[in-house]
C-alpha cells in the first residue's frame, strides 16, 4: 500500500485477517448484509506513520446509527469536564481579560460530552453521526454535519482552540485535516489532539486497538515529521490514561524546536519511536497473543460472559473465533447495543441491568481500559476476569 500522507511504499507488520466493521451492531436480518474488509496493519518508511491498509467506507461507519457514546463512561465525562477547565484556564480566560470573545472548534463531538461545557462561548462541532449528533443538540451544542476535512469554512471566525479526540486517527484524509487545521487554526491557536498512543499497544500487546475506525496510529516521530510538512509543530504533549493509555499534543503554527525531539532520544519508547522496523516483531507477538488467549479462554471449565460491548470486542472476538459458543453474551449499558449481536461473531449484547442478578463467574473484560471505573462498579463481587491486554496499569 501507498502512505496516505507521503505516498512511500509502506512495509506491512500485521494481518488479523477478515473483519467486519467494529462498531456495527446488528440484528438477526442483518447477519447476511454484513461488510468485511482485510485488517491489515503498515508503517511507512519516509514518514514514521503507521495505519491500515484498507478500511470501509467512512459512510458505512459514521452514519444515523453509529452506537459508541462517549457519555457512557463517567470516567470519559470528568476527562472531558477537567480538559474544557483547562481550556477555560490557560486560553479563554486570558483572551476575555483582553476583550475577546475566544472560538472554540471540536472534530468528532459525539454526543456532546465536551463542547456542551462550552454551550454559552462561540462555538462549533464537527460530527457526521446524526443519530449522537442530535444527542449533542440536546445540551445547546451547534454541530455542523460535513465531515470536518471537506467543511469551507466561510464568514467563520478562526478559532482559538481546536479539539479533537479519538477522531483524527479516524479520518484517511489527514492531508484534508491538516489543511483545514491551517487554514481555520488563529495564528497564536492551539489545537489539542488526543489519542490512544502506540508506545502503549505495542507495550501492553493491546492489538484491539486495531479495528477499520482506528485509521492511523499515532508516534510522536510521525507527528513530528507530518506536522511538518504543514508547518505545524508540537508545542507539548502529555500522556494521559484514557482508552488504555493515549497521548495529549498541544500544536500550533510554525517550525519551532520544543524540545520534543529531544524527549524521544530519551525516552523508553525511543526504539520503537525511531525504528519501526521493530514492528515485525510486535506483529509476531501480537500472533503469539492470539493464541495465548485462546489457550486461557478454552481452560477456563464454566461459561463465559464478556464485560461491555466496546469496538475493540470485533477485533478480539473475530481474530480469536469466539462466537456465542465459546462467549455466552455480554453485558453493556448503551441502548443502541443492546438486543443486537456483535460485529462478525454475533455474541448476544444484553443489558447490564441483569449482571448483578446473573452473577456470572467468569467475564472477559472487553473494557479493560476502564478498568479502574468497572472495578469500582463491581467491587464486592467475586469473578474470574479474563483480560485480553498484558498490562492494564498506567505504564508512565
Ligand atoms: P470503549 C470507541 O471505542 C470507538 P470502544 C472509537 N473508535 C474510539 O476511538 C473510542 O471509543 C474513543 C460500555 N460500558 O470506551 C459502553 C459499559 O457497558 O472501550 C460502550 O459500549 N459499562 C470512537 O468502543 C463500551 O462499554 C461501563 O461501565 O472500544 C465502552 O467502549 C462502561 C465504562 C462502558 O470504546
Ligand atoms: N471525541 C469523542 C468521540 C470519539 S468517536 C470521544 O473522544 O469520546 C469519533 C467521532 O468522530 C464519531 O462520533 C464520528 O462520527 C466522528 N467523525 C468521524 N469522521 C469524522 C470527520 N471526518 N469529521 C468530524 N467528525 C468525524
Amino acid at each position: 500500500m501507498i502512505c496516505r500522507i507521503c505516498e512511500t511504499k509502506c512495509i506491512q507488520f500485521l494481518d488479523l485477517g477478515k473483519q467486519p466493521i467494529a462498531n456495527n451492531f446488528v440484528s438477526k436480518d442483518q447477519f447476511k448484509d454484513e461488510q468485511f474488509y482485510r485488517l491489515t496493519v503498515h508503517y511507512c518508511p519516509e514518514c514514521l506513520t503507521i495505519q491500515l491498509g484498507e478500511h470501509p467506507s467512512m459512510k458505512s461507519v459514521f452514519n444515523e446509527h453509529y452506537s459508541f457514546f462517549t457519555g457512557t463512561s463517567d470516567y470519559m465525562s470528568e476527562h472531558f469536564k477537567n480538559l474544557a477547565g483547562t481550556i477555560n484556564v490557560e486560553y479563554f480566560n486570558p483572551l476575555k481579560a483582553n476583550g475577546k470573545r475566544p472560538v472554540i472548534i471540536e472534530i468528532g463531538t459525539n454526543d456532546g460530552t465536551f463542547l456542551t461545557h462550552f454551550a454559552e462561548e462561540l462555538h462549533l462541532g464537527f460530527e457526521p453521526s446524526g443519530n449522537v449528533a442530535d444527542v449533542a443538540k440536546t445540551k445547546g451544542v451547534k454541530i455542523c454535519s460535513n465531515p470536518f476535512e471537506t467543511h469551507e469554512f466561510v464568514n467563520w471566525p478562526e478559532a482559538d482552540v481546536i479539539v479533537s479526540a479519538n477522531t483524527f486517527a479516524h479520518i484517511p484524509d489527514r492531508v484534508g485535516v491538516l489543511k483545514n487545521i491551517k487554514k481555520i487554526l488563529s495564528p497564536n491557536g492551539t489545537w489539542i489532539n488526543e489519542e490512544p498512543y502506540f508506545g502503549h499497544t505495542v507495550s501492553n500487546l493491546a492489538f484491539d486497538q486495531f479495528y477499520n475506525e482506528h485509521v492511523f496510529y499515532t508516534s510522536i516521530s510521525s507527528m513530528m515529521r507530518t506536522l511538518s510538512m504543514f508547518d505545524l509543530h508540537i508545542d507539548s504533549f502529555e500522556y494521559i490514561w484514557t482508552h488504555g493509555g493515549s497521548i495529549r499534543y498541544f500544536i500550533k503554527h510554525g517550525s519551532e524546536d520544543t524540545g520534543v525531539g529531544a524527549h524521544l532520544v530519551r525516552s523508553h519508547y525511543n526504539t520503537f519511536e525511531t525504528n519501526p522496523s521493530m514492528l515485525m516483531g510486535f506483529g509476531d507477538n501480537v500472533m503469539e497473543r492470539v493464541k495465548a488467549i485462546k489457550n486461557e479462554v478454552s481452560s477456563i471449565k464454566g461459561s463465559i460472559v464478556g464485560y461491555g460491548a466496546p469496538a475493540k470486542m470485533s477485533t478480539i472476538t473475530n481474530a480469536c473465533g469466539f462466537g456465542p459458543d465459546i462467549i455466552k453474551k455480554v453485558y453493556d449499558v448503551t441502548p443502541e447495543k443492546i438486543g443486537k449481536f456483535s460485529p462478525g461473531m454475533h455474541i448476544p449484547v444484553v443489558s447490564y441491568d441483569s449482571f448483578k442478578n446473573d452473577n456470572p463467574k467468569n467475564v472477559f473484560l472487553f473494557i479493560w481500559n476502564h478498568i479502574d471505573e468497572v472495578m469500582k462498579k463491581e467491587s464486592g463481587s467475586k469473578r474470574n476476569w479474563i483480560v485480553p491486554v498484558i498490562n492494564v496499569g498506567r505504564a508512565l
